[in-house]
């Protein structure tokens, strides 16, 4: 076997549905500036454990940074352009962050992705996020592109109804998944990530997920 595909996956892209695959080991490559990235917003807007609108705590630690960030309380979810914690605007963008997320969107058929929200998730071992559409943006067209660090977990990519079935599919450390167009809808959650340590990040997965709201 020759080694022109040395270091590179042959199976580097699964297609989830026309417009909505996984890049698998996409964000390896920008893996130091990344954790980098994530080091500055979080000393900056710490992760938080936001209340839902029924008043449940969410079991994911959220943080953002761009211009817009998404929050939830007791009133209801929506964007907010400063941190309700500081009052502050939230972190901008790392280099790096907004470089990731338009290789991966054009890489995934989606030139010219200009995200204005990053959220950043935290999820320690036994945490799981339910199935959900993403569906506070004015955008839901452009894509999500979400970005898996740390702890491996199964995502779940359903259809158009709460009820449609899902298909799992096992992220690992450095795999993007981008879904938009006639896909930007379906509903997506993350099964209870299993436990485990990761050589760079310890007992815990990171996702950054990737938003154009206006
Ligand atoms: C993931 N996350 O963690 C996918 N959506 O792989 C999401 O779909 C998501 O983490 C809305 C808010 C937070 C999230
Ligand atoms: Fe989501």
């Amino acid at each position: 076997m020759s080694d022109l595909f040395a270091g590179q996956a042959q199976d580097a892209r699964t297609e989830l549905a026309a417009q909505a695959c996984v890049l698998h080991g996409f964000a390896l490559p920008f893996e130091d500036a990344l954790l980098a990235g994530v080091a500055d917003i979080t000393q900056a807007a710490p992760f938080r454990h936001l209340v839902t609108p029924g008043g449940h705590t969410m079991q994911v630690a959220m943080t953002n940074c761009g211009t817009f960030g998404w929050c939830s309380d007791r009133r209801g979810y929506r964007y907010d352009r400063v941190d309700p914690q500081s009052g502050l605007p939230w972190p901008s963008f790392p280099d790096a962050f907004l470089h990731l997320a338009r290789d991966a969107a054009a890489q995934a058929g989606f030139d010219g992705y200009l995200p204005d929200a990053c959220l950043v998730n935290r999820y320690a071992p036994g945490t799981r996020l339910s199935l959900h559409q993403d569906r506070d943006e004015d955008d839901r067209v452009a894509p999500i592109v979400s970005v898996s660090l740390g702890l491996p977990a199964t995502f779940q990519f359903g259809g158009f109804a709460r009820g449609d079935r899902p298909v799992r599919v096992p992220l690992a450390h450095g795999d993007v998944v981008v879904w938009g167009g006639a896909d930007r809808m379906r509903f997506h959650g993350v099964l209870p990530v299993p436990p485990g340590r990761h050589p760079r990040l310890g007992e815990c997965r990171i996702n950054l997920t990737f938003r154009k709201v206006r």
